[in-house]
């Protein structure tokens, strides 16, 4: 039942991106299926793209500096967490103090599976298979008087969103929170175009091969006949809104039929899909961004080998 409507809203989604008038769209969300999530897996080990190591050493660094400020009743929700292997030196440095209870949510089953097996030794893992909110709203429903909730929000994937969806989103994290509660917010910063261009068309193809299995996704589960040899990747910076795009360009002309969309969709050469915005950062920015939200901005470590800050944010 749930795997159905899922299948159908990807079709819905799918459909309205594609028959757009103007850009055409295909959410980022759908980039993450099996393939998709090892090709991302594989992404974060590119010598191009430092995003991830800066985000974990980050941690790593200033795992004890989140824990002292924190108290010593703290539980931790890690938003889309994967397998938590960012999130270990924070529960090790909380096992110092307390018993760690820690609730990673994730939609991916298997991320959560690896997730329990990797973390449990250092204590209760109770993973959430869920959409980020809906997790989170669970985890505070079943908080205790006097714990306080440690949101992780790493990766960038903020970045992920549109502005104004960005700030609708961490005012719902804000809402399932307590004054004093806080958040772990990770932010990819500004950098030379260069350096983040080929972070997300990396020579060796990995990025390409992880945009394009969108559209063998949409072959696979909705029945279409997209020939992916006559799309090609394309990364570009629109440096107005501190973005990078990813987008599918159109080699030739070509008419794609997508069945269980019940769709049929052209394309003129050179025409593009966008497939991702991944929006960057100024320190100021993530300031601001706190404020809107219903936090203050109580620590910003920034990498000193990849611009990226790791920013403590505390409901107010
Ligand atoms: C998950 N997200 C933060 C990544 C990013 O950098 O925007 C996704 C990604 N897309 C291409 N490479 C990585």
């Amino acid at each position: 039942m749930f795997a159905r409507a899922l299948a159908n809203d990807f079709a819905r989604d799918v459909r309205a991106g594609l028959t757009r008038t103007g850009q055409k769209t295909l959410s980022c969300q759908y980039l993450y299926d099996d393939i998709g999530s090892t090709l991302f897996d594989a992404i974060t080990f590119l010598p191009e793209y430092g995003l991830t190591r800066a985000d974990s050493r980050l941690i790593q660094l200033h795992a004890a500096g989140i824990a002292k400020r924190l108290g010593t009743n703290v539980i931790v929700a890690e938003l889309g967490s994967g397998s938590g292997s960012k999130t270990r030196p924070i529960l090790e440095q909380l096992r110092r103090r307390q018993v760690v209870v820690y609730y990673p949510i994730d939609v991916s089953r298997s991320a959560l599976e690896r997730c329990v097996r990797e973390l449990n030794p250092l204590g209760a893992v109770f993973p959430l298979e869920s959409s980020y909110l809906a997790g989170l709203r669970q985890v505070a429903e079943r908080r205790e008087t006097g714990q306080t909730l440690l949101v992780l929000f790493l990766g960038s994937t903020i970045g992920n969103f549109e502005p104004e969806a960005a700030i609708d989103f961490l005012l719902a994290v804000r809402l399932c929170l307590l004054p004093g509660d806080a958040l772990v917010l990770g932010t990819d910063l500004v950098k030379p175009t260069e350096q983040m261009l080929v972070a997300y068309d990396d020579p060796t193809g990995v990025t390409a091969a992880f945009n394009l299995n969108i559209l063998g996704r949409i072959n696979r589960e909705l029945d279409a006949d997209f020939d992916l040899r006559q799309f090609e990747h394309l990364a570009r910076y629109d440096e107005q809104a501190q973005r990078i795009e990813m987008h599918l360009r159109s080699r030739v002309y070509q008419i794609v039929s997508i069945r269980k969309a019940d769709v049929i969709v052209d394309f003129v050469p050179n025409e593009t899909i966008c497939t991702e915005a991944s929006h960057k950062f100024r320190t100021e920015q993530v300031t601001e961004l706190a404020r809107l939200a219903g936090f203050r901005l109580e620590q910003q470590w920034i990498d000193c080998q990849w611009p990226f800050a790791e920013n403590l944010l505390i409901a107010i």
